[in-house]
């Protein structure tokens, strides 16, 4: 698995800075994004470091959008946005492979967003 000493998302998943995890696979971590769009907007990201989804190996990528739909199922929201950006252009601010989660919960939904306090 490759890792880069720079990347503020492989230091996440090296537990070198903090994150609010909701869940963890062999291959991938899904997180609270520090930034949220809306409450229990999440980031899932492979461990393996690679900058654009087309440099990502298959083999690195088998959990991700299980853990995407896990996250949504959590979360107990039926309307959300699952987006990923790759290049400054499409809005790529982080050089990390990541899917956003974004919950657009409507009125009457609550959300259960709870994460592994560790
Ligand atoms: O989205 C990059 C996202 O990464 C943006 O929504 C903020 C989030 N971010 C940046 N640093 C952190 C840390 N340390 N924890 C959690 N979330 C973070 P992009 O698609 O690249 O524009």
């Amino acid at each position: 698995m490759a890792s880069n000493a720079a990347c503020i998302f492989c230091k996440i998943v090296r537990r070198e800075i903090p994150s609010k995890v909701l869940f963890e696979t062999e291959h991938c971590l899904a997180f609270l994004d520090v930034g949220p769009l809306s409450e229990g907007h999440t980031l899932v990201i492979p461990k393996h470091h690679a900058q654009y989804l087309h440099e990502l190996p298959d083999e690195q990528m088998i959990d991700l959008l299980p853990t995407a739909k896990k996250v949504a199922t959590a979360i107990g929201c039926k309307n959300y946005n699952v987006l990923q950006n790759n290049g400054r252009i499409a809005h790529q601010a982080v050089d990390h492979v990541h899917f956003h989660v974004i919950p657009k919960p409507n009125q009457n939904e609550g959300l259960n967003i709870q994460w592994d306090p560790k």
